[in-house]
Order: C-alpha cells, then structure tokens, then sequence
C-alpha cells in the first residue's frame, strides 16, 4: 500500500516495495523525516538574504511585518521569488552555453568526437544572425554561429536575436512592459543586484524583472541549448523506443546515464558502439552494455537516438535499487545529493562528469570537449569491470517495458503537417482539437509520482485538446502508455480522429526540459500564420509536479509570453497577496495570461478547458 501511495507506475511501485523491504531511504523517507516543513518558508515570508538577519513576517499581522532592513513582506516575497527564478534560468542557460561552446569548438576542430549534424538547421539559425551560408563550409558558418549566439550572454545590443523569433505581437508587448530581455547574462546579474538589501523594494518592478530574466531563459538561454543541440547531434524525428525500470538488462551491463546536458551521454551512446568494448564486456560474463537514460538527458538521448528511458527525477534511487546498475554516469541538475549513499547499499558505481557538479563519494572523470570520447570510453569500461560485483540475489528487475513514440521536434510536427501548421489550425477552427496544451515539470513528494501528469494529461485529451510534454512529465505518460499512437482510443472523438489520420499519439513528447523552447518556436509559428500574438491563441500550459527553481523559471516565460499556465503545487508566494494577485491576476493586462494555482488536476484541465474556450471566443471561433 505504501508504494502505491508514493508512485503511480507498476514498475516504480515494485522496485519502491524492495527499498521499503531492504531498508534503503528514498526521497519519500526523507520528505517524511523533514515533515512538519517550516511554514514561514512555504509562504515565502523568510528572509536570509544578509546578516542582520534571518527575519521573517509574521502572516498573521503580529509585529513583525518587516525585516531588520525595512523590508516588507511583498518586498520579501517578490525578491525570493526572483532569486529562485534568477537560479533556474542561469541552470538552463548554463547548460546552453557549454553546448554553444562545444560547437565552436567542433568548428574549430577541437571537440573530440563532434560533427555537425544538421546543416539544414545550421543554415537557417545563421541567416536569423545575418551569416553568410553561401558557399561556405559547415565548419566556417558554424564558427560564426557560434560566436554570434555566445555573444548573446553578454551582449551590449540590448536584444537577444533569438527572441526576434516571437511573433511581432507579442514582442511589442515586451517592449511596451519594458521586459524585452537584453542579453543573457545581464538579466540574471541584474536580479542578483536587484535581490541585495537596499536595492529594489517594490514588487511590481521585481516581478517586471523576473518576467524579463526568464524570458531571456525561455527564448535565450535555454533556446540556445536546443538549437546547437540539434545542430551537434541532429533534430529530432518521431522514433520508437522503450521505457519504465524494466529498461534496465538482466545480462548486460547496464549504465544509467542521468542529468542533462547531451555533450557527454550523446558521446557515451556513440562510443559505446566500438567493438572492443563490447568485447571486454563478454569478456566479464555480460552479455553486452545496456545505456539506458534518466531524466532530461534521458530525454535528449530519446529524442534523438532512441535510447530507452529508465525513468524520471524520483527514478534515480529506484534504478540503483534495482541492484543491477554497474554505473550512474550523471553531469548536473536534479541528481540528489545522497546518490552515492544510496550506490553504497549495492555495487553501483557514480560517476560525476562536471566541474560545476561534483559529489563526494562518487568518481569523478572529468569532461571536457577536447577528451569526450576518451571519457566516455573510460567511463563505460569502468562500468564493464564492475559487472562481476553485481549480486545476482539482490537483483529484481521489473518485467515488461512500455513502448513509446518519441522525437516531436517543432520541424518534424511542421514537415508532418505538410510544412505549414494550416491544417491544424484548420483542426482548431473546426473545433474537431479544441487547443494545445504544454503540460512540463518535475515530480514532487507533496503528490503521488507522476499521478498529476498522467490524469491531466488523460483528461485534457478526452476533451480534444492536444498535448504536448517535456521534461519529467513525459516520462511520466510515457510511463503510463500515453506517448503511442494507439493512445489514441482514450482521446476524444476529434483528436483521436487527427491522430490516427497522422499515425501520432494524442501526447507528443517534445523533449528535455531546455526543449521547452520547442513548444514556444512552435505556439510562435502558429502565431505568426495567423497573425496574432502567443496570447492570443487557444492553448495553455501545466506544471502540476513542479519541484525546481528552473520550473519556475520555464512557467514564468511561458506566463510572459501570453501562455496561461497551472501549477500543481503552490509556489512560494502565499505570504504576499500583492504579489499573488499580480500573477494570478494583475499580469493578465499585460500578457493576457496568468498564473494559476490548483492543486487536482482534474479541476486543473477545467481550468485550462475554459482558458482555451475564452481564447477561442476572442478569435471568434
Ligand atoms: O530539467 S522536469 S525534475 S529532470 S527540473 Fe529535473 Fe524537473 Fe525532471 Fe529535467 Ni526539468
């Protein structure tokens, strides 16, 4: 009963069952052990931003109502608010400079292992910089791409290129607000600034600048990711894979390759092929290497290569659990502290990649461009020698992985359409799909995994409007058998229709969660056939299981971009109803959009359902 109260999925449920039978903690086991969790936190009221404090307000209106320095409780709430934002988008926009920097340096002819995959994307990013393509090399437009997008972090232009990719609408809306983000970098240094004591102290404009900082994430940032991801290792086609923990092999070695950015799993998958290491690995008794992926770089692994996906954030420890992991390879992003812990209850080996992520007790390779394929080769073959150390009596790997239909770039669902979004717009007109939905996010302790996901999800297409998904949240329904054209039976009557003409599920699974990006070029390109804003369209979005700081960043851009979006779990906010009406309410002038709160995600798809119904009707349709 415990493991069905923590996860959704069988397979989550049994390997839980085995922790609970062996003794190993979990992240449920802590978030019990943390319980009662400080209130004043949750309201977002604490304040341990400087050294006269901490302080907090009392939300009850008793004499503490500021802080040592003055500060109010709007002003507190409003700054810890875009301090954890400042922190998700430098997260995602980090992991998008290291990806920008590889491909100068494969141009240049130092990335060990790199090519240039997609010289059609290549072509076309290089004329939104205004780069020569005509009878120049890949190489040589790629070194200029390159130069011109990191250039985007710190750039004194006061616009980032990418962003001109918004429909002109929206953009004026930018503009008008004052949030058209000016360059990468500056935006989140600038809210560092605007966080210290005696800077900013009035919400509104703090708000006003969260809004710019995760828009320069959104269309930034975290759009650089994808983009030179593409280009590095290709863009994604719709393919088939597998997923759930009965991904991982009885016989084979099997390496989990958790976090986020693609740079060295991409590599480890390419390498992984070479015959001498497949040979060492019979050599131990295996039958071969298993890779299978964890999280979001799971998700780009997918995407692209079609490895299958052991799982999402709360599948880390049950993947080890398993006891039959020789090695968690992982970089940066959502790895949970005490992972080598959870390693030591069994043979598993971690291994840490990153200068920016280091843990200790794990091994630590470094990774760096010039040595990626060397890394990965010695990664992989210190998986292989620990295959003999796996205890076949402790060994329980769950039967039966789901199948799933993954690789939904924003190209592929265009080229799909026939290279214009004309019939699916067609398709909204008519009402036979209602809108779009992006449902995005982490899993949560405060909500059963992946229970969120999988009933909004199921619920939404039931009522004809698509789905399209990222990060943990399409592992999730991939999971639960959403992400398969045969999915189609529990969507409604129109969509279904849709999907079975096009052979595609009613869920579209659309990355990592950078590839959030995806889902904005793709509302933009909608947009810009019809000639609004992003605003103005038919669609919505959903994090009913968010955990992260880079969650609020993606809800954040999605909201100033005009997409009206639900969160499952109540941010930080409460204790300011100022700042909590000016999300929930007040932007809405601005953006037509908004945030709201709501924890079922059955009223949560009512939610969307009349947001998408109000759009509809201001079109006239
Ligand atoms: O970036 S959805 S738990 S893995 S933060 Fe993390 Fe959340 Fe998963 Fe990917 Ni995104």
């Amino acid at each position: 009963i415990e493991a069905e109260r923590r996860a959704s999925d069988r397979t989550d449920q049994e390997i839980i069952r085995k922790t609970l039978d062996e003794g190993v903690q979990t992240v449920w086991d802590r978030f019990a052990l943390q319980q009662p969790q400080c209130g004043f936190g949750q309201l977002g009221v604490c304040c341990n931003n400087c050294a006269m404090g901490p302080c907090r307000i009392d939300p009850f209106g008793g004499k503490t109502s500021l802080g040592v320095c003055g500060a109010n409780v709007d002003t507190i709430v409003a700054r810890n608010l875009l301090d954890d934002l400042s922190v998700g988008a430098a997260a995602h926009s980090d992991h998008g400079r290291e990806v920008v920097q590889v491909l100068l340096e494969t141009a240049e002819g130092h990335g060990q292992g790199y090519q240039i995959k997609d010289v059609e994307k290549l072509h076309r990013l290089a004329t939104e910089y205004g780069i020569q393509t005509d009878g120049r090399s890949p190489n040589d437009i790629a070194k200029d791409l390159a130069l011109g997008i990191l250039e985007e972090f710190g750039t004194i232009k006061n616009r980032i290129q990418l962003a001109e990719l918004a429909p002109d609408k929206t953009k004026d809306i930018w503009r008008k607000t004052g949030i058209m983000p000016r360059s990468i970098d500056r935006e989140i240094v600038e809210a560092m600034h605007r966080i210290h004591m005696g800077v900013d102290a009035d919400y509104v404009n703090l708000l006003l600048h969260a809004m710019r900082t995760s828009l320069s994430d959104g269309w930034g940032g975290s759009m650089a990711a994808t983009e030179c991801s593409d280009i590095l290792f290709g863009t994604p086609t719709p393919l088939t894979s597998i997923t759930n923990l009965a991904t991982l092999s009885r016989d084979k070695v099997n390496i989990v390759l958790h976090g986020h950015n693609p740079l060295l799993s991409q590599m480890i998958v390419n390498v992984a092929e070479e015959p001498d290491l497949k040979k060492m690995a019979e050599e131990k008794g295996a039958k071969g290497i298993n890779l299978v992926g964890m999280c979001c770089t799971g998700n780009e692994l997918l995407m692209r290569s079609g490895i299958p996906l052991a799982g999402s954030f709360f599948d880390q420890e049950l993947a080890i659990a398993t006891g039959a992991v020789e090695a968690m390879v992982v970089d940066y992003q959502c790895i949970y502290h005490s992972i080598p812990l959870t390693a030591s209850c069994y043979h598993t080996k971690v291994i840490t990649t990153s200068t920016k992520g280091k843990i200790s007790g794990t091994i630590y390779k470094e990774f760096r461009p010039e040595n990626a394929r060397d890394t990965a080769h010695e990664i992989i073959k210190l998986a292989i020698e620990n295959f003999p150390n796996r205890n076949p009596d402790r060994v329980r790997i769950p039967e039966r992985p789901m199948k799933v239909m993954a690789g939904f770039s924003e190209e592929t669902i265009r080229k799909a359409l026939g290279g214009t979004y004309k019939p699916l717009i067609d398709a909204i007109v008519a009402g036979t799909i209602k809108g779009c939905v992006g449902i995005v996010g982490c899993n949560n302790p405060r909500i059963k995994q992946d229970y969120g996901h999988i009933t909004l999800a199921k619920e939404l297409i039931k009522r004809n409007i698509l789905v399209v998904e990222t990060g943990c949240s399409a592992i999730a329904c991939g999971k639960a058998g959403l992400l398969v054209p045969e999915a189609a039976d529990l969507a409604g009557e129109g969509l279904a229709s849709v999907c079975r003409l096009l052979g595609i599920p009613p869920v579209l699974h659309m990355g990592s969660c950078v590839d959030c990006s995806r889902i904005l070029v793709l509302a933009a390109n909608i947009a810009k056939e019809l000639g609004v804003g992003i605003g103005d369209l038919p669609i919505g979005g959903a994090a009913p299981e968010w955990y992260s700081q880079k969650a609020i960043s993606i809800g954040t851009y999605f909201v100033s971009s005009g997409v009206y979006t639900v969160l499952g779990i109540p941010p930080k906010i409460f204790g300011s109803s100022n700042v909590l009406n000016l999300l929930a309410d007040g932007v809405k002038g601005i953006t037509n959009s908004a945030f709201a709160v709501e924890p079922d995600p059955l009223k949560t798809a009512d939610l969307l359902e009349a947001e998408i119904n109000r759009k509809r009707k201001a079109l006239n349709i």
